[in-house]
């Protein structure tokens, strides 16, 4: 079953643990960012965890040089199971954020950005990300990031990456076709949902939505 991993972009530390209480057993894993983290602190992911009992994914896309991407890496992984970082820095960047996941333990998670779901990552990114597919391949990171916005990029990629899991923004707000996605993606997959279920009236019965698709898809 392709699982689901919930974008918990809110910005009010009461309303994510509220939302994370609803959805909690219906997704597979919580992705924070910065609209979370910078309106609460990066402890929030230990509150998240308690109530939920699933990983969390710190997305902060670090594109920086390797001691700057160690860094902030060094403190994400202090709370954070996963970080997502850019792989267009280059292999030295990506690596230098490897080695602090491996200092912290085996299950800490490097996930790397190969093409971008919004419009404008036909500009520069997709041009390159093939190849940033193929890097991320060659560093054996444990997920990358492709679009189900373009179900035949997501295609290539999967081809490209083979059993090295993705995770895929794109479904709901972004209009993606859930079913497109669904046809290429893999047990070890995710698609990631975030305005869709927590801006619905309902988070916890939206979540269960999707639940529900991914489970009568397998
Ligand atoms: P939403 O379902 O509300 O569009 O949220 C998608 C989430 O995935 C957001 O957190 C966004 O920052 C992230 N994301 C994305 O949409 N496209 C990408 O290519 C990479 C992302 O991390």
């Amino acid at each position: 079953m392709v699982k689901l991993m919930i974008a918990l972009d809110v910005t009010d530390e009461n309303k994510a643990l509220k939302i994370s209480k609803e959805v909690s057993q219906y997704v597979d894993a919580i992705k924070i960012g910065y609209p979370l983290v910078l309106s609460s602190h990066l402890s929030i992911v230990d509150k998240i965890k308690k109530i939920t009992k699933k990983e969390v994914i710190c997305d902060f896309k670090l594109a920086d040089i390797p001691s700057t991407n160690e860094k902030i890496a060094s403190l994400t992984f202090k709370y954070g199971d996963g970080i997502i970082c850019h792989g267009f820095l280059g292999e030295d960047s990506v690596r230098a954020v490897q080695e602090v996941a491996r200092r912290y333990s085996e299950y800490k998670k490097v996930i790397m950005v190969t093409e971008m779901s919004h419009k404008g990552a036909v500009q520069f990114i997709q041009p390159v990300a093939d190849e940033l597919a193929r890097m991320a391949k060659r560093l054996k990171v444990d997920g990358v990031v492709a679009p189900s916005t373009r179900p035949e990029r997501l295609k290539t990629i999967k081809d490209i990456v083979g059993d090295i899991p993705i995770i895929s923004p794109g479904i709901g707000a972004q209009g993606g076709d859930l079913n497109k996605v669904l046809d290429i993606l893999g047990e070890e997959d995710y698609i990631i949902v975030g305005r869709d279920i927590y801006e619905s009236e309902n988070p916890g019965e939206r979540a269960q939505y999707y639940h529900q698709i991914l489970k009568e898809s397998r």
